[in-house]
């Protein structure tokens, strides 16, 4: 009999559903309910509620609910294995809150009777809308809770990040003090994941490690609520937080709301859910410390994977724990596409002519340096753009488009030293990464093999193979990480770049200039 499992990703635009069958190695199942497009009543644009200032991104927790109603409508009318499914989990955007009241617990449990789940659900919040990600308005909350924890350093040290506007921690904070009534009324806060969780399963879903390590208030190496963050946060904080589980917790078996309307296996185990970057780790297959992806975007990010714990001394880095149990990091460029595009329109170029520029010129780039600052940087802290050329002219074509590539790599090579694992494999992900001579420069400057990969579903494929281990796990059968994501996550056939050795200490060479004159330049543009 096919062994199915479901993987559900709540993320800022859509709820998208995969089933996978584990044991043919195949997605039989991936469909998307876009919030805007099937959900208009709630108003949003790109999942998230109109706002006069551009500080705030909030969405209404009740239209992620009325997804999943959606969406399991969709999947019974596909007629999709639902009655076969073995286990369930999921993604969800990472660091939104959910502020639920006294009623929410009972309503969860409730669940079987009612009409339908926006209906039963509608009273059980005690904030009516949830700060996303994309909010940037905790700027004095991030101020004061770092100071409390003893600065940066030493807040990411202990919580894996130093505090951002976006994490969970400086959101409550602003909350409580905005509306300290509202805060008082709030039995449970959820993160957009265990919120999702406890929908399935009929009751309040801890918080699994990947995702609680978005908050500033686990202790990363413990993983544990951290007293003192606690305290910084917000009054009875550790009243109103769930407990912390490993990823591959069983959190109870799905409400008979969903097995009775819909016809999910009444046995089916819901395993917790995770953030979208911890799930998108092993939807890439990332499950071995050394194994790291490079998304070339929009912006550029780095995913690297790590067994010991270590955080990043310039605290711009992110750690949170990996579904395997294990440490990865996310780290973020913002001068990605951004960047090659500004220097490709430049030159009047096309992506031919801009790979023929990196064809025609050496590694190394003869000293050329470009920092490549059109933008602010997150990632070293760039405030004041401005790009900054040394021995490069700014005529020179082809050298400015190595310049711009070698800057990239560099960068991600520089700012994650501090993870002390080189990469063993990188999986080159994002549109630009169907450009082999860029990476060529990623795998010289690294040093190591790169493979195309390319996803389009990567964090509920991801959610999807996490229901697989966590089945596995509870019924004491445990896989390895290995045979969970074999077959599902193979990067593009023939696309391996092997390095040259003989760029080796050209580009270790380069890597210590970049970084003096990088430290010099930040410094400046602080
Ligand atoms: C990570 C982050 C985003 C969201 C996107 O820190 O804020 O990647 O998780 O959903």
């Amino acid at each position: 009999m096919s062994k199915f499992f479901l993987g559900l990703d709540s993320s800022t635009q859509s709820l998208t559903a995969i089933i996978i069958d584990f044991d043919a190695r195949e997605v039989v199942y991936d469909r998307s309910v876009n919030f805007d497009v099937s959900l208009p009543h709630y108003g949003t644009k790109h999942g998230i509620l109109p706002s006069n200032d551009p500080k705030i991104a909030h969405a209404p927790p009740l239209m992620w609910v009325e997804a999943l109603d959606r969406m399991c409508e969709i999947m019974r009318g596909d007629k999709a294995p639902l009655g076969e499914i073995l286990s369930i989990s999921g993604s969800g955007q990472q660091h939104g809150t959910v502020y639920l009241n006294e009623r929410a617990a009972a309503a969860l449990a409730g669940l079987v009777t009612a009409g339908n789940l926006a209906d039963a659900l509608r009273d059980v919040f005690s904030r009516p809308t949830s700060p996303v990600w994309m909010d940037s308005s905790t700027t004095t909350e991030c101020v004061e809770i770092r100071k409390t924890l003893g600065g940066a350093k030493a807040t990411a040290e202990t919580t894996g990040s130093d505090t951002f506007e976006r994490f969970s921690g400086p959101q409550i904070r602003k909350f409580h003090r905005a509306d300290p009534i509202s805060y008082e009324n709030t039995r449970h806060i959820a993160l957009v994941s265990s919120f999702m969780s406890s929908l399935l399963a009929g009751r309040i879903s801890p918080i699994d490690h990947g995702d609680g390590a978005g908050m500033n208030l686990m202790d990363i190496r413990k993983k544990e609520w951290l007293p003192k963050s606690l305290e910084a946060t917000a009054p009875r904080l550790g009243e109103r937080l769930p407990r912390l589980c490993a990823p591959w917790t069983v959190v109870g078996d799905a409400s008979p709301y969903f097995t009775r309307r819909y016809g999910l296996n009444q046995s089916a185990k819901c395993v917790a859910w995770s953030g979208d970057n911890p799930c998108s780790v092993i939807g890439l297959g990332l499950i071995n410390p050394g194994m790291v992806a490079i998304s070339l975007g929009t912006s550029d990010t780095y995913f690297g994977t790590m067994k010991q714990c270590h955080t990043d001394p310039r605290s711009e880095g992110h750690v949170f724990g990996s579904p395997t149990g294990d440490y990865m990091t996310l780290i973020c460029f913002k001068n990605g596409s951004l960047a090659r595009e500004k220097i490709r329109d430049m030159y009047d170029m096309d992506w031919n002519q801009f790979s023929d520029a990196l064809r025609q010129t050496p590694p190394g780039n003869n000293g050329k340096i470009l920092l490549p600052y059109f933008e602010p940087e997150i990632v070293p802290k760039v405030l004041k753009p401005g790009p900054r050329r040394f021995f490069l002219q700014e005529q020179d074509a082809p050298g400015n488009c190595r310049a711009v590539v070698e800057a990239q790599m560099l960068s991600t090579r520089i700012h994650s030293e501090w993870m002390r694992v080189s990469p063993t494999q990188i999986y080159a992900t994002g549109s630009a990464s169907v450009n082999r001579e860029i990476l060529q420069v990623m795998a010289d400057v690294h040093q190591c093999p790169v493979y195309r990969f390319d996803v389009s579903n990567s964090a509920s494929l991801g959610a999807a193979l996490r229901a697989a281990h966590g089945y596995f796990s509870h019924i004491g059968d445990t896989i390895p990480w290995e045979e969970v994501v074999r077959g599902f996550t193979e990067p593009t056939r023939g696309s391996r770049i092997d390095p040259n050795p003989d760029t080796l200490p050209i580009y270790d060479k380069l890597a210590r200039q970049y970084a003096t004159l990088e430290a010099e330049v930040a410094g400046e543009l602080a």
